[in-house]
């Protein structure tokens, strides 16, 4: 069977985002930058998680936030209101962020000055998992309200990251979510995948959430010291 040109196409573009997001990653180690990308559908919390973890962790470590929308600037606005350095990236009619996107702004002061890079990309449970940034670790946000079949039918996404965390979880009461059904599913996929349950709302689970942070930071740091690259379980 032929491939099409446009799969050629697609191939070369992502060849190039791994090369990018490589070079990102190169950048990051440079600086120490431990960096985290959220994913998630629109909706799913993840603007909210982070004024949660950011509230939580600035005693902690530095942190600073690159915001990816399509368009406006509203979820900044919110990161900016804790103090917290955030740079805004408007990808337009992409709906994803991509690799070279994120390497404009490497020598931003404070992104070079952080221990933790947060970077929230554009509410999409399909074309961000196919566009590595050069982060360490990859977070798939999944609330309660979207359903426990959201694995099965968007498996690259669910299958490429490090972490699957429920939110939303004071919801649980009022939705038909099976959280244990949607768990098995995210198994199947990646028998390794860590999941965990949290409320930004109520504050449920979001200790857990920093700690499992602190620790991906304390690896990271472990890994340049000692082999001086680091390894990138999810991708
Ligand atoms: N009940 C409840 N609502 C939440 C929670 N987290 C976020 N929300 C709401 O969900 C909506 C979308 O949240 P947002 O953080 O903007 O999602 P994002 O688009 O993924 O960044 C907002 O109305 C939030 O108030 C939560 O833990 N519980
Ligand atoms: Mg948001």
């Amino acid at each position: 069977m032929h491939e099409s040109p446009d799969e050629h196409a697609l191939e070369r573009i992502l060849g190039k985002n791994e090369e990018m997001a490589e070079h990102n990653s190169d950048h990051f180690q440079r600086s120490k930058t431990c960096v985290f990308n959220l994913m998630s559908a629109p909706g799913a919390g993840k603007t909210s998680l982070l004024e949660a973890t950011l509230r939580s962790t600035k005693k902690q470590f530095t942190s600073a936030v690159i915001e990816g929308d399509m368009v406006g600037d509203l979820d900044a606005d919110r990161i900016k209101a804790l103090n917290v350095p955030v740079y805004q990236i408007s990808t337009g009619r992409s709906c994803h962020l991509d690799a070279q996107m994120v390497g404009r702004l490497l020598h931003a002061e404070s992104i070079v000055a952080t221990q933790a890079l947060f970077i929230e990309n554009v509410g999409n449970l399909v074309c961000p998992a196919e566009f590595p940034l050069g982060e360490f670790r990859r977070v798939v946000l999944l609330s309660v309200t979207e359903g426990d079949d959201k694995p099965i039918k968007y498996p690259v996404i669910f299958r490429n990251c490090d972490l699957v965390v429920f939110t939303k979880c004071d919801l649980l009461e009022y939705v038909n979510f099976d959280l244990s059904a949607a768990e098995k599913n995210l198994k199947a996929l990646n028998p390794k995948l860590k999941t965990m349950r949290v409320s930004s709302k109520t504050g449920d689970g979001i200790y857990e959430w920093i700690n499992w942070l602190n620790s991906q930071m304390t690896e990271y740091q472990a890994q340049l010291k000692n082999e001086h690259h680091v390894h990138h379980a999810a991708h």
